[in-house]
C-alpha cells in the first residue's frame, strides 16, 4: 500500500473521480444524489459505458463460431476480457477464469458441479453465520439432494467469526468450506488466510465469496491459495449479468459441466458428446460478451486508480462514518469487527429501517434497508432489518455528514 500520511492529498486525489460517473450528477427529489448503496450495486464510470458501447457499435457478433471479421473481433474482445480478469486476480491460467452471470451463479456452479457429485450422507459443508443467502441456499440444496449436512461456524457480538470454533468444526467429515471474504450485512472482513490454511491442513478445499471484497482490496489467487473465488461485475463498477468463478485448474478439470448446450462441446452425436476443454466446458450457450468487455474496462479503471489507495481512502471514510453515526442519538451500529470494509449497518431507536430509508430518499440519500439477504445475521442480532450505508471511492466525508444529519432529523420525527 502506498503510504499516504497526507490525508488531504488522498482526499484531493479521490475528489476527481465522481465526475467519471454520469449517474451521480443528478438530483433526486430536488436534492443532489448521495449514493451510499454501493454494496448492493456500484455505479459505472464513463470508461465502462464507453467500452460496452464500443463493443456494441464495432465488434458485436457471436463468439467462437464465426470466421467472419466481427465474430473474430467479438471473440478477441471476450477472450481479452478473460485474460484481463486473470491478470487482475493473478490466477495462473485463463483456464481458471469462468464467466458466469454473477456471484450467485458461480456458487451454484460449484455446488452442482463440485459438491453434488462428491457428497453423501455423513459428509459436511462448513459455512459461517455471516453468509449471504447465495452462500447458504445452494449448499442447502446440495445437502437435500445428497444427505450431506450443513455446518455453521458461529460469530461473536461484534460480528466476527469465532475462528477457534470454526477450526473445531473442521473434521474428517468436512468436504468443503464456503465462506464470505467480506460480510455484506456487517462489513466484517473474515480471516480468509487462516481459514484457507486451517482447511487445507485437513485437505479440505475452500470457496471464498468475494462479492463484497473485490471492490475494496487487491487480490492474488496464488497468494490467497483458495480453491474457488467468486464475484460479481456490478459491485466492481462494471455491468450487471456478468461475474466470475475462479477455480483451481486441477479441480475444474475434474468437475463435470453443469449446463449443456452450444460452445461447451467438442463433438455431439446421438451416441454421445465430448465436452470442450476449460474454460468453455462451463460456459454453455452464448455468453455475455459486452458484460465481459465492460467488466474488463471496470478492472482497468480501478487498477488505474489503484486498489491500495482505494482501500486506504475507503478506510478513512469508514472511520469517519463510524464516528459520525455513533454521535447521533439513538443510533446503534450493528457489526463492530476490528477489521471491516467500508460499510456501516445500523439501527435507529424508534425508527424502522424501511421508514428511515424512505425518509432519507426524500433528501436524495440512497441507502439499503432490510435483511440484506442475510437473514441468519439479522436473527443473530435479534433484528428484522438494519439500515446500511456502503461507501465507494467516489463518496466523500461531506456526504457522510449529510447522512448523519439526515438520520438525526429522521429520528426527531419519531420522538
Ligand atoms: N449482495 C447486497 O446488497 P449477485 O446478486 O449474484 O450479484 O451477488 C450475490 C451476493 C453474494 N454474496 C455476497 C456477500 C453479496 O453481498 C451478494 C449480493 C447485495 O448486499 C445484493 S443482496
Amino acid at each position: 500500500m502506498t503510504p499516504h500520511n497526507d490525508r488531504s492529498a488522498l482526499a484531493k486525489k479521490f475528489a476527481q473521480y465522481k465526475a467519471d460517473f454520469p449517474i451521480l450528477s443528478q438530483t433526486i427529489h430536488g436534492k443532489p444524489l448521495v449514493y451510499l448503496d454501493n454494496g448492493a450495486s456500484a455505479q459505472r464510470p464513463m470508461a465502462v459505458i464507453d467500452a460496452e458501447q464500443r463493443y456494441a457499435t464495432s465488434m458485436h457478433a457471436n463468439v467462437h463460431r464465426g470466421v467472419h471479421t466481427l465474430s473474430q473481433r467479438a471473440t478477441d474482445a471476450y477472450e481479452g476480457a478473460r485474460e484481463r480478469v486473470r491478470s487482475f486476480l493473478n490466477a495462473k491460467s485463463s483456464n481458471e477464469i469462468i464467466f458466469t452471470r454473477g456471484t450467485t451463479e458461480a456458487i451454484n456452479l460449484v455446488a452442482q458441479s463440485y459438491a453434488r457429485p462428491r457428497l453423501g450422507p455423513n459428509d459436511e459443508i462448513l459455512i459461517t453465520w455471516l453468509e449471504h443467502h447465495a452462500n447458504i441456499v445452494p449448499w442447502q440444496m446440495v445437502a437435500a439432494a445428497t444427505g450431506a449436512k450443513l455446518v455453521v461456524a458461529p460469530i461473536n457480538q461484534a460480528g466476527e467469526l469465532d475462528l477457534a470454533a470454526f477450526k473445531s468444526l473442521l473434521s474428517t467429515r468436512t468436504r468443503l468450506v464456503a465462506t464470505s471474504h467480506v460480510s455484506n450485512a456487517l462489513g466484517t472482513v473474515l480471516p480468509v488466510r487462516e481459514i484457507v490454511a486451517a482447511a487445507h491442513a485437513q485437505g479440505v478445499p475452500v470457496l471464498l465469496d468475494g462479492a463484497q471484497a473485490v471492490p475494496h482490496f487487491a487480490l492474488d489467487m496464488q497468494e490467497l491459495d483458495c480453491d474457488f473465488y467468486v464475484f460479481s461485475g456490478h459491485k466492481l463498477y462494471g455491468p450487471t449479468g456478468i461475474g466470475v468463478l475462479y477455480g483451481r485448474e486441477a479441480l475444474l478439470e475434474e468437475m463435470p459441466p453443469w449446463q449443456g448446450g452450444g460452445d461447451m462441446i467438442l463433438s455431439v452425436s446421438f451416441q454421445g458428446t465430448t465436452y470442450n476443454t476449460l474454460p468453455y466446458k462451463f460456459e454453455a450457450g452464448t455468453p455475455n460478451m459486452s458484460g465481459a468487455v465492460g467488466l474488463a474496462a471496470a478492472i482497468d479503471y480501478v487498477d488505474r486508480i489503484g486498489l491500495a489507495d482505494i482501500a486506504e481512502f475507503e478506510q478513512d471514510l469508514l472511520v469517519h462514518a463510524t464516528h459520525a453515526l455513533t454521535a447521533v442519538a439513538g443510533v446503534r451500529i450493528i457489526g463492530t469487527a476490528a477489521d471491516k470494509a467500508s460499510l456501516v449497518s445500523f439501527v435507529v431507536d424508534g425508527v424502522h429501517p424501511h421508514d428511515l430509508g424512505t425518509i432519507l430518499d426524500q433528501d436524495g440519500i440512497a441507502i439499503r434497508t432490510g435483511h440484506h439477504c442475510a437473514m441468519p445475521v439479522m436473527d443473530f442480532f435479534g433484528l428484522p432489518a438494519t439500515a446500511r450505508a456502503s461507501f465507494a471511492f467516489y463518496n466523500t466525508k461531506a456526504e457522510i455528514d449529510q447522512l448523519a444529519t439526515a438520520v438525526a432529523s429522521a429520528r426527531a420525527l419519531f420522538i
